[in-house]
């Protein structure tokens, strides 16, 4: 019944626009943005109808989408019609991504060129290059304090590269994914200088107060990202003489999403890399978009509702570009950023799935699936045209996210036994031959998150120091294992760059006075080529790890059913050691694969007549897929050997 006020106001828009455009070809833009404008009106509404100049705005976004649609090149036009057809394209089994440094991976952009012919070796076709836009010098997060986000890091290179390198990863029918840091701004950003000199509209775009008396009250319920590094979420600036909300590093200002000039401008920013030829956008922090007195300021609906916002507009503008949802939180949180309707509240298309990544890290340091089982049965059910992002490491640090209540229904207590995962990964452990360090340790709680490569978290830099050979496999073994889950279990996995040859941490960051203070550095390296080249001589370490997970990836591309369709059943076992799951595939419903993982550095066995009689898996000879042999069951128990995985076939 409210459409037709949505309808008159679009109609008053249209003249509007049409007074100052000149006629093109703008048939597609009109369908989608007809087909959205009721969405886009209803959000807008709820979040800023109130405001004085709300109709001002919202001409003002209808005509970003439109100069953005009439800027953006006809073949990424075509793209978004080939994908608005084949709309579930980003579910199929073939995409396999890595997150890198196109100045940690390669030299610089121009240089990347040169290395794409690694990641095609290995499979990857998906390649997520962290943040390029023009930072500060010195201290900048890694580039997720931008000072300029239309501008690329004269360090990284310039468009041109930039350019190049696109065209040839399309050449490579290869898919790119890039960065919008769409919570923060660097303080050096022209928006933070026009503020810093005093001007009332861009302070208006991050939260500025004169004295602590509403900080103070924010800060009772906001937690701390980086207690160590960056306590308290305000930043007194001394040059404006005020107080400004800086949740992560000091020198990053939160953005007020209150203030619809914002969300115009950041949908204009995400359009531009749209438009600059991005697949994917990576959307950074997505939970901390909305600050409300008196809550944790993540998570909020509003939140919510402003990702459904930039979903829609997207949709009428860049169809063919989906977005992934960077909000690290609790697993019950994570899954909403898909949204939480299909048609009417859709938001991201891929979320990180940082609770399978904490989880299975569990499994590792306590050598049982518990947890795992426990904490993936209980992540709520996902829309469905929606994907996960499933990654063992990226450039962060693991955070231990999941629920307490699982942990207790796991056996253990809350607290303790993070402490004993602190303790496990950062080598405090007896057994324990992990390398990682205490990230933003909490002392008031004692919490901490752990930074470190995958292969040192795994135990190999340790097992290498020592010269044991056992402990050597053991640590390929735990690394594969890993990759053996993330790439089965159902989503587009996202390998980190080095983790295919075994990198270990680099601890070169601590003679950098701009790092010395940020662990997360330590997993950070400059891709060593001389150690990748030994991918290639049997008996090395990288040749062990690069050709194992290369041959996975090939092997995963041919099996419909480990695309993402709904199609995962968890099976519960009796052996306290071994995550299972089924993956089919849902046409052809007699392909079922079997995924086993033994957790445990002893071989395990699993009772396979349960599951035959539940009809999950009949069987007369089993087929391991990842090297064609046929696997025996004896008396029915099938041999699992120590931290190794399974895929089944039957
Ligand atoms: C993201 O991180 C980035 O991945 C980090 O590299 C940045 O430091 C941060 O945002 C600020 O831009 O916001 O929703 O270490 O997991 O900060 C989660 C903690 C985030 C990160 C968290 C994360």
């Amino acid at each position: 019944m409210y459409e037709q006020i949505s309808h008159s106001l679009l109609n008053d828009i249209l003249v509007e626009l049409k007074k100052k455009t000149k006629p093109q070809n703008m048939q597609f833009f009109y369908t989608r943005l007809g087909a959205n404008f009721y969405a886009i009106y209803s959000l807008f509404n709820t979040l800023y109808g109130e405001h004085p100049d709300s109709k001002k705005h919202i001409l003002h976004l209808v005509e970003t989408l439109m100069h953005q649609y009439i800027s953006r090149p006809s073949h990424l036009k075509k793209i978004d019609l080939e994908r608005e057809k084949d709309h579930n394209w980003f579910l199929s089994q073939k995409w396999i991504g890595m997150a890198l440094y196109c100045n940690g991976y390669a030299d610089n952009l121009k240089d990347m060129l040169s290395r794409l012919n690694y990641l095609q070796e290995l499979g990857v076709n998906l390649v997520h290059i962290m943040p390029i836009c023009d930072c500060p010098e010195g201290k900048s997060d890694g580039g997720y304090a931008v000072r300029d986000f239309c501008k690329i890091d004269s360090r990284f290179g310039t468009f041109e590269d930039f350019d190049e390198l696109v065209a040839n990863l399309k050449k490579r029918d290869m898919l790119l994914t890039l960065d919008v840091v769409v919570n923060h701004t660097s303080d050096q950003h022209e928006w933070a200088k026009k503020a810093r000199e005093g001007d009332k509209a861009y302070q208006d775009y991050y939260f500025i107060f004169d004295d602590r008396s509403i900080p103070d009250i924010y800060e009772e319920s906001m937690p701390e990202v980086f207690p160590e590094t960056a306590p308290g979420n305000f930043t007194w600036d001394e040059a404006m003489g005020k107080w400004v909300m800086t949740v992560f590093n000091r020198y990053q200002w939160d953005l007020n999403y209150r203030n619809p000039a914002v969300f115009i401008e950041m949908l204009d920013i995400i359009l531009f890399w749209a438009n600059r030829g991005a697949d994917i956008l990576r959307l950074d922090a997505v939970a901390f978009m909305w600050k409300k007195m008196g809550s944790s300021c993540q998570n909020e609906r509003e939140a919510h509702l402003i990702l459904q916002l930039m979903k829609d507009c997207c949709q009428v503008t860049a169809p063919g570009v989906l977005f992934i949802a960077e909000a690290i939180v609790a697993p019950t949180e994570i899954i909403k950023y898909f949204g939480e309707d299909a048609i009417n509240a859709k938001e991201c298309e891929i979320a990180y799935n940082a609770t399978f990544m904490a989880l299975l890290w569990d499994a590792v340091a306590t050598k049982k699936a518990i947890l795992l089982n426990k904490g993936i049965q209980n992540i709520p059910s996902k829309l469905e045209r929606a994907t996960w992002l499933n990654y063992v490491r990226c450039h962060d640090d693991i955070g231990w996210g999941f629920s307490d209540d699982d942990i207790v229904t796991a056996g253990y207590e809350p607290q303790s036994h993070r402490r004993f995962l602190v303790d496990y990964f950062t080598g405090n452990y007896e057994g324990s031959l992990s390398a990682g360090l205490a990230f933003g340790r909490n002392s008031q709680t004692g919490d901490a998150r752990i930074s470190g490569s995958l292969a040192s978290l795994a135990g190999l830099e340790r097992a290498l120091k020592n010269n044991d050979p056992d402990a050597i496999n053991m640590a390929i073994k735990i690394i594969l294992l890993l990759h053996g889950m993330i790439l089965s279990f159902g989503g587009i996995p996202m390998l980190y760059y080095g983790d295919a040859i075994g990198t270990l941490n680099d601890d070169s960051y601590l003679n950098d006075e701009s790092k010395n203070d940020d662990s997360r550095w330590i997993h950070r390296p400059k891709m060593n080529w001389e150690k990748a080249m030994h991918r290639t001589q049997p008996g090395t370490v990288e040749y062990s790890i690069f050709n194992a997970v290369k041959k996975m990836i090939s092997i995963r591309k041919e099996i419909p059913a480990f695309a993402d369709r709904n199609n995962r059943e968890l099976l519960n076992v009796d052996n306290p050691h071994l995550f299972v799951f089924s993956r089919f595939d849902q046409i052809n419903s007699s392909s079922r694969v079997l995924v086993i993982g033994n957790f445990n550095d002893e071989p395990q066995f699993l009772d396979l007549s349960p599951l035959q009689r539940m009809g999950f898996f009949q069987y007369d000879s089993i087929k391991n897929l990842c090297n064609g042999e046929s696997l025996h069951a004896m008396n029915g128990n099938l041999m699992i050997p120590a931290r190794s995985f399974y895929w089944l076939e039957a």
